[in-house]
This record gives C-alpha cells, structure tokens and sequence, in this order.
C-alpha cells in the first residue's frame, strides 16, 4: 500500500471532554505515525476555507461557528494507506451510522459534533495539510517499528 499523510482535526469539544489522549492513543495504536501536531484556534476565513466544497449546504454556517467555537488539535498523521485508514478509524460521517469501535461511533451522538476530520483523499490530504501547517511544522522521525507494526 502507499505510503501517504492525511490532515486530521480534533474538533471543538474534545480538549474539553478530555479526550484528546484517547483518540491520539487509537490513532497510534494502529500504527500510524504523527508527524505534525498542534492546539489551535481557528479563525472564520480558514475555516471557510477549509470547509469551501460544503459552502452551499444549509449546515454551512453551523458547521463554521461550530469549528470556530474552541481550540482544535491539528495533525499530520503518516503510514501505509493512511488516508483510508484513518476515515475508518473516525467512522461514517452521519453519528447515527458511525458503528461502536470507531472513534465517531464511540464518542459522538450528533453528526454536526462528530469529534473528528480527516481528509478524505490525497487531494483534499494535500490541499487541507497546505492550509494547516508550514513545511517546518512537519517532522520526519525514524521509526525503528516497521517490522513490528
Ligand atoms: P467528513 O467529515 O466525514 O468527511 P463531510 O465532509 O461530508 O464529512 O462533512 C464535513 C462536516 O460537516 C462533518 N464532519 C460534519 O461535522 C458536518 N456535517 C456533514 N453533514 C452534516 C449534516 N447533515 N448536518 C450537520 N452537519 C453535517
């Protein structure tokens, strides 16, 4: 499988909850690596960015004061296929088909609070870790657990 990086956000909510070391661990768990990580806010222009394919969609506005409303954990996650692997590690976008297990089905009871992004293509992986993070922000490590994981 490819080696690819995918853009991930904690959302509003879970540095309150608490969870932020929760979900970090599944995402480790699983092998993947994160080589960007940082607490930020988000101002309205980036986030509408961020969110332009959905401008037209009446949860627009929702989701931007939403996504704007708190701190957020931004990161840069690698690994074989991560893309895929990730969204299935988040689970379906809508909170009442995210299945037990998957950090969504576990952890989110309404789709507009559902907890976590992650991009859904190279593309929008691309695109989303470009408006996020500068190149220094990003961090090769060597991991000595290739043949374990
Ligand atoms: P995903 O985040 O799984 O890629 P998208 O890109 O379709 O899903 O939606 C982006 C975000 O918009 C979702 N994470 C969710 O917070 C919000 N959203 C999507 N659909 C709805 C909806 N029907 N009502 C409210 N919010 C929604």
């Amino acid at each position: 499988m490819a080696l690819e990086r995918t853009f991930s956000m904690l959302k509003p909510g879970v540095v309150q909850r608490r969870l932020v070391g929760e979900i970090l661990a599944r995402i480790e768990r699983k092998g993947l690596r994160i080589v960007a990580l940082k607490m930020m806010n988000i101002d309205r222009a980036l986030a509408e960015t961020h969110y332009a394919e959905h401008r037209e969609k009446a949860f627009f506005d929702e989701l931007v004061d939403f996504i704007i409303s708190g701190p957020v954990v931004a990161m840069v996650v690698e690994g074989d296929g991560a893309i895929g692997v990730l969204r299935k590690l988040c689970g379906a976008t809508k909170a009442e088909e995210a299945l037990p297990g998957t950090i969504r089905g576990d952890y989110a009871e309404h789709t507009g609070l559902n907890i976590i992004h992650a991009s859904d293509s190279v593309d929008s992986a691309l695109r989303e870790i470009g408006l996020f993070f500068q190149l220094a922000e990003i961090f090769e490590w060597e991991d000595g657990n290739d043949s374990w994981i």
